[in-house]
């Protein structure tokens, strides 16, 4: 009686695998890790292989096998499998979204659009398998022709964060293969499963074997494969501290490297602005994906002029919000990833409140009652008379918590936007043209919007960020073909004879 109880209260778990050379495999260990819903530690969504250095360079060796014949394999071909593999994404969309949303927590509604980043990802970048564009441009001696190509770059090691589970694998591995390289990925690991969704989907979209490798695990399967030989690039996302270890470990044997990283992101809401939206769009910014965004509105710099009447709309939106799980299609936000993140968010709470004493306007705490007993949940939190030093005003927070900050000219909002280490994205709420124009062009930022948030990028723009945010490189869009692919400068001499640039007369 017992057991058949126990039976039905036990949630169901799956076994995923690492993919290797085309095949299903358990880490050489044959250790594991369980990845649990954020929303209720309960629920366990499935046990993944817990892979260390041996797996990784087993996944190199596949990428490394593959890599000749996947490089050969006419661009236009290899796009034609990567459109099967929208297709593939377009059709499991629903199932996708609630897995995502089970292993990371974030409501349904912005899991999905997770996906819909990855599918339209897909089929924006699969068309680059039709242009791949290079270039002519005319020689310096007669009867000698120039031109310049994209070639590959080689095995591509992929190392992706938790808070877009779908998309940012995307945004790397698909341009990787429209390039030609393979790739082996080492996936965040509160959410694999998202990752081999996608990879799964690769394999029955007809991506040959050992161009698509995965490993699951945690930081050593990451260092293991920043530290390969065999692998020529590493694009990483996550952390500010990580990424600059990862750019240290690469420059030793001259790897590419690509680093997007943290973020400072700050609205100014000027004051002409319409304020009704400017709260909605900070609301959006700051407790969408519960601040888990890289592009979060951690910061809302408002004009005294307005700035009570925007912080008193802004506070009573954010009482408002419904705090709950993903899957419940009434919650607004959901749970913040895991303990570590749990305690790190609190603990800028309470720096906010004794360190910084700016004022708690709501929010500030966790909750740990009735249905928020198991999760990761903390109040939607915002900080109000936050100075621009004051740390929460100035470090990068990833969770459900916002500053406002006071300001009188446009040049001191743009000033405060800018005097922190990151550059990812900004935003102003104006009504005024002049302004707005005078924003874009100061705001030193990868990413400046207008009269909306700092978050929402769509994947045909480039994607990165200034300072502590990136290495100059810029994913999404046509420029992250500058990271999967190497200029290669071809010279065509049909003059039959020997033609010396920068040394023959050339006769005119
Ligand atoms: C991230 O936060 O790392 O612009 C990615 C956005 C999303 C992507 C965010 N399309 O908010």
């Amino acid at each position: 009686m017992a057991k058949a109880k126990e039976a039905k209260t036990k949630k169901k778990s799956a076994t995923y695998y690492n993919y290797i050379g085309g095949e299903w495999v358990k880490s050489a260990s044959g250790a594991w890790f369980d990845n649990v819903n954020p929303a209720d530690t309960t629920d366990v969504v499935g046990r993944f292989p817990k892979s260390n250095e041996e797996d990784v360079n087993r996944a190199v060796d596949a990428a490394k096998s593959a890599a000749t014949r996947w490089r050969r394999t006419p661009a236009p071909k290899r796009a034609e499998i990567l459109f099967r593999l929208g297709e593939i994404l377009r059709e499991n969309k629903d199932e996708f979204t609630r897995q995502m949303t089970r292993e990371m927590g974030k409501v349904m509604k912005e899991a999905g659009g997770d996906v819909q980043e990855a599918i339209d990802c897909t089929y924006y970048t699969a068309g680059e398998g039709r242009r791949l564009h290079g270039f002519t441009t005319p020689a310096e001696m007669p009867n000698k022709f120039a031109m310049c190509v994209r070639q590959p770059v080689g095995v591509c090691g992929l190392i992706t964060p938790f808070n877009f589970p779908m998309a940012i694998p995307s945004w790397k591995l698909i341009p990787a293969l429209v390039c030609g390289n393979t790739v082996v990925i080492k996936s965040g690991e509160d959410v694999p499963l998202s990752t081999i969704n996608l990879v799964k989907s690769c394999e029955e979209a007809g991506i040959p074997k050992g161009v698509v490798n995965v490993v699951n695990g945690f930081g050593d399967a990451g260092a293991a494969l920043v530290n390969h030989k065999d692998v020529r690039l590493i694009s990483f996302t996550g952390s500010t501290d990580t990424g600059r270890i990862i750019a240290e470990k690469c420059a030793a044997d001259n790897k590419i490297v690509s680093l997007e990283m943290g973020g400072k992101n700050a609205i100014i809401v000027m004051d002409d602005a319409d304020v009704d939206n400017a709260v909605e769009g900070s609301l959006w910014g700051a407790f969408g994906t519960s601040g888990q965004r890289c592009t979060a509105s951690s910061r809302l710099v408002v004009h005294k002029k307005v700035y009570k009447k925007f912080c008193e709309k802004l506070v009573e939106r954010v009482k408002k919000l419904r705090v709950g799980n993903g899957l419940d299609p009434k919650t607004e936000v959901g749970p913040v990833i895991n303990q570590k993140q749990m305690e790190k968010i609190l603990g800028y709470i309470e720096i906010g409140k004794n360190e910084d004493k700016a004022t708690l306007a709501c929010g500030g705490n966790r909750l740990t009652k009735g249905a928020f007993k198991n999760g990761y949940f903390i109040e939607p939190t915002v900080f109000t008379d936050v100075d621009r030093n004051h740390r929460v005003g100035q470090e990068e927070i990833f969770g459900p918590v916002t500053s406002v900050i006071p300001f009188s000219t446009l040049d001191e909002a743009i000033d405060i936007v800018n005097d922190v280490k990151y550059g990812l994205s900004s935003a102003i709420y104006t009504q005024d043209v002049n302004r707005a124009f005078f924003a874009m062009q100061e705001l030193y930022t990868g990413i400046c919007y207008i009269n909306s948030a700092t978050i929402g990028a769509e994947v045909h723009l480039p994607f990165g960020g200034t300072k502590g945010t990136g290495n100059g490189h810029r994913e999404a869009g046509t420029q992250v073909l500058d990271i999967f692919s190497e200029w290669k400068a071809i010279y065509v001499d049909y003059s039959g004879k020997l033609q010396k640039a920068q040394i023959d007369e050339v006769e005119i």
